[in-house]
């Protein structure tokens, strides 16, 4: 069993104080922090190995490149692909959406096709189906999400038809919390013929992921949020759909014979990979893989949970207060929530005076504030460095927020 106090020992920016209080981050959801390994693996490659990857035969050259397609293979296993040829670097989710969005939604919709996504999406897995349904003429549908914050599976029911040619849903909302059912939502866009992207930016960091059992058909993540450096993000794709798509961006690298007047494409994924890649930060989201690989990802879900759930009960006792989402068995480990009608902003000002990260706003996922009929909350997100004695801290700063706002 993971000890709590060996983790928070490998992350160096958590032995500060803010205010002069001890730093209590709540704010993995944005971003999680990184251990001293991924720092190092960074710092081991600018110091020994920096050359280009894929062009020079000299030995650094060849050193870095073998670095670089050995963390495409971990992230591969790490997230169940069946070849390394699968996982294509990019720099976040959003670019991975938007590579799906062009190369694959200018190929294959038209009038009459439909793109279903949902109304729990960040504005990632929004706008990129926006712009891509605009310039082709295709119809873009939400499935609607219900008061407990869970997908309406009675209007999904009615949306997916054989006119859905892709449904691109979030495995886990970053408000909400919500973990929806992604393996019976990829089964279900299947059965009408469409294809799946599941947005897996709070999904991979947290929870265990099997793409081959899941039958995904496109996967979109970023390092910057499971331990790994910013930067650097992954779009898992299925081979044949890989191949079968034309590249996103043009440029070195992704090409095999440039003529003056066409070009061929390189093979997967370094199709998608044009020009030179965030080469450090893959290699160092490798050493998150092994990090996260090591803690084995169901003790991660586990002790997220865990987290949650005396959040959950310490956040309800609190008067005014109000968590937005479901229950603490249906969610990850995160909780938005408003306090009376206090802006979130101030609520967050009031908690980093304690030395508590969380951050507030609409989280760019404005249609589930819409729904909810508030414009912002304030969140504490968990990862795996997260004590229970941190929680104390959040609800006593909330209590203070309370009786500071005089409600
Ligand atoms: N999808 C989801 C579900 C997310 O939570 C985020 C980032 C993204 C996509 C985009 O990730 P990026 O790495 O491309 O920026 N979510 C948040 C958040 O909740 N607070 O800051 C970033």
């Amino acid at each position: 069993m993971p000890d709590i106090a060996s983790i928070r020992a490998d992350f160096p920016i958590l032995q500060q104080e803010v205010h002069g209080k001890p730093l209590v981050y709540l704010d993995s959801t944005a971003t999680s922090q990184k251990p001293r390994q991924v720092i190092e693996a960074l710092e081991r490659y600018y110091r020994q190995d920096n050359a280009n990857v894929h062009r020079g035969i000299h030995t650094l050259a060849e050193r870095a490149t073998a670095a670089y397609e050995q963390a495409r293979l971990k992230v591969a296993r790490f997230i169940g692909a069946a070849s390394p040829k699968e996982i294509v670097f990019v720099r976040n989710t959003t670019e991975a959406i938007n590579l799906v969005a062009n190369a694959w939604g200018r190929a294959n919709l038209g009038p009459g096709d439909e793109v279903l996504i949902t109304e729990m999406e960040h504005h990632s897995n929004i706008v990129p189906w926006q712009l891509v349904t605009q310039a082709t003429g295709a119809t873009l549908r939400y499935v609607p999400i219900t008061n407990a914050g869970e997908l309406d599976y009675e209007a999904l029911d009615a949306l997916l038809t054989e006119r859905t040619k892709l449904f691109a849903f979030t495995a886990m909302s970053n408000v909400l919390g919500t973990i929806n059912p992604v393996a019976e939502l990829i089964a279900r866009a299947h059965a009408v013929g469409a294809l799946a992207l599941v947005d897996g930016a709070q999904s991979v960091p947290h929870l265990p992921t099997d793409v081959q059992a899941l039958d995904a058909d496109f996967l979109a993540f970023s390092g910057h949020k499971m331990l790994g450096p910013t930067g650097v993000g992954v779009l898992y794709g299925k081979r044949a759909l890989l191949e079968a798509m034309p590249p996103f961006l043009g440029g070195g690298e992704m090409i095999r014979e440039v003529f003056m007047d066409h070009s061929t494409w390189n093979a997967v994924p370094h199709k998608f990979e044009a020009g030179t890649p965030a080469i450090a930060e893959a290699i160092a989201l490798g050493a998150a893989v092994d990090y996260l690989s090591d803690l084995g990802m169901d003790w991660v879900h586990a002790h997220e949970r865990e987290i949650v759930a005396y959040t959950w009960e310490k956040l309800s006792a609190i008067e005014g207060l109000r968590i937005l989402g479901p229950g603490p068995d249906r969610r990850g480990g995160l909780l938005a929530f408003t306090l009376g009608d206090v802006h979130p902003h101030d609520i967050a000002a009031v908690l980093d005076m304690h030395g508590v990260a969380v951050r507030a706003g609409h989280h760019c996922a404005q249609p589930v504030h819409d729904y909810f009929g508030v414009p912002a909350t304030a969140r504490a997100s968990f990862y795996i460095y997260n004590t229970k004695e941190e929680v104390d801290i959040l609800a006593e700063a909330l209590e203070r927020a309370r009786a500071m706002f005089a409600f």
